[in-house]
């Protein structure tokens, strides 16, 4: 789907669109223990290896 729309900007309070160079802050909070996976979501990033895997404690 990212791969059809590679202008889509994401500002949901989930994601973060940063352009070179720029910083922002993203903020989550979890409750418990939870393994999670974040990711770029520009095309191709996640397939390249952009994202990390969290197990929080
Ligand atoms: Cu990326």
């Amino acid at each position: 789907m990212m791969r059809q729309m590679p202008d889509m900007v994401h500002q949901d309070g989930n994601t973060v669109t940063v352009k070179p160079g720029e910083t922002k802050v993203l903020t989550w909070e979890f409750n418990g223990e939870i393994d999670v996976i974040f990711a770029c979501n520009v095309p191709g990033h996640f397939e390249a290896g952009m994202f990390k895997a969290v197990d929080i404690k």
